[in-house]
């Protein structure tokens, strides 16, 4: 369903990204914190550049009952999907609070409430599990649609090519993200793909493939929309291309040596997030003390967040072989 038209600035779709973004920006940031003094032991892929692809697409349309897959690197999806950043955080941490149950950690965090349901350490899997999702959705005519997030490195997956042939042929209510963020681990994507935009590849399985500007949040908001609109008309999928940056190393700790200097400094000069600040700015959207007065609600918020997951316990032992096979095994 498209948003309702910005009747005041507050409303207005860039306003509503920022603050996504926004929300993205500070709960990474406050997880590296805790990484870095060692108030957290877990595994971390930051989506540090990739705020404004998420957030567009979380205000592109996208409802709470649409499903969306997604990967290691996805706390900016899972954000922007509304999963309550409590459940979230949680589950990061291991905590008997989180979505579930600690028991699947940061790789492995689902929240069907909200849709999110399912996040994937295995490059490329999410592609065929979401084709799945749709084609459930097709058959209930339940009105989803599924958006699959994944990097330009999966695009390289055997599973990339066969979903989306799948999904054409049968007219899936799915929405293909890739988020190239130019490098897969250390290997630069110049390095590693034939293709010269990922989206050409959709012409090889008769869908549209459009390139967007990662960082551009009207551009995203725009192949988003025209995305979903086709998918829930019945029209069948589209691969969106977001290019954007990946401005951490691949995993927190990996000090990404390996990347290209020149490339990198320009990349950060461009950071997405405070420019859509400086844009709201410019065009009156939002004056500083307004942004100000969010900024503070959200660090609060994610603060809150932290606390809640800081303060919950552990699973038990008697938690070890619950959630596992079908029939329940105590331990
Ligand atoms: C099937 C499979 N092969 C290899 C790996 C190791 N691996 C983990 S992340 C990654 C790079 C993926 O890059 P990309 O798809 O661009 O996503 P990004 O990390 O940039 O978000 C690789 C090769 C894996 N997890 N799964
Ligand atoms: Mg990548």
């Amino acid at each position: 369903m498209p948003e309702p038209t910005a009747t005041t600035p507050a409303d207005h779709p860039l306003v509503r990204v920022y603050r996504t973004a926004a929300l993205i920006h500070r709960s990474d940031e406050r997880l590296r914190g805790m990484l870095t003094s060692g108030e957290l032991a877990a595994a971390y892929y930051s989506p540090r550049g990739q705020e404004i692809v998420a957030a567009a697409m979380a205000h592109s349309g996208v409802t709470t009952d649409d499903y969306l897959v997604t990967t290691y690197r996805g706390i900016h999806d899972q954000i922007a999907k509304g999963m309550p950043l409590d459940l979230l955080f949680a589950e990061i941490f291991g905590k008997a609070t989180g979505a579930c149950k600690g028991k699947g950690g940061p790789m492995h965090v689902t929240h069907p409430d909200t849709g999110v349901m399912v996040t994937t350490g295995i490059v490329g899997s999410g592609l065929p599990i979401g084709v799945g999702l749709a084609t459930s959705s097709d058959i209930r005519k339940d009105g989803r649609v599924t958006v699959v997030c994944f990097g330009d490195g999966a695009s390289n997956i055997g599973a990339f090519h066969e979903s989306l042939n799948l999904a054409s042929l049968w007219k899936l209510p799915v929405v293909f993200v890739c988020q190239n963020n130019l490098y897969a681990e250390s290997t630069s994507y110049a390095n590693g793909t034939t293709a010269e935009h990922i989206a050409d590849r959709a012409a090889g399985y008769g869908m549209p493939g459009v390139t967007v500007d990662g960082n551009d949040p009207q551009a995203a908001l725009d192949a988003f929309t025209s995305a979903l609109d086709r998918a829930r008309a019945g029209e069948g999928p589209t691969l969106v291309e977001a290019v954007t940056y990946r401005f951490m190393g691949h995993y927190f700790g990996d000090p990404g040596s390996y990347m290209d200097r020149d490339e990198y400094d320009a990349a950060l000069a461009a950071d997405p997030v405070p420019a859509l600040r400086a844009l709201l700015l410019e065009r009156g959207l939002a004056d500083d003390d307004q942004l100000r007065a969010w900024e503070t609600q959200i660090s609060e918020e994610v603060d809150r967040a932290i606390t809640f997951a800081s303060d919950s316990p552990y699973p038990g032992a008697d938690e070890l072989r619950l959630d596992v096979y079908r029939e329940q095994v105590p331990a």
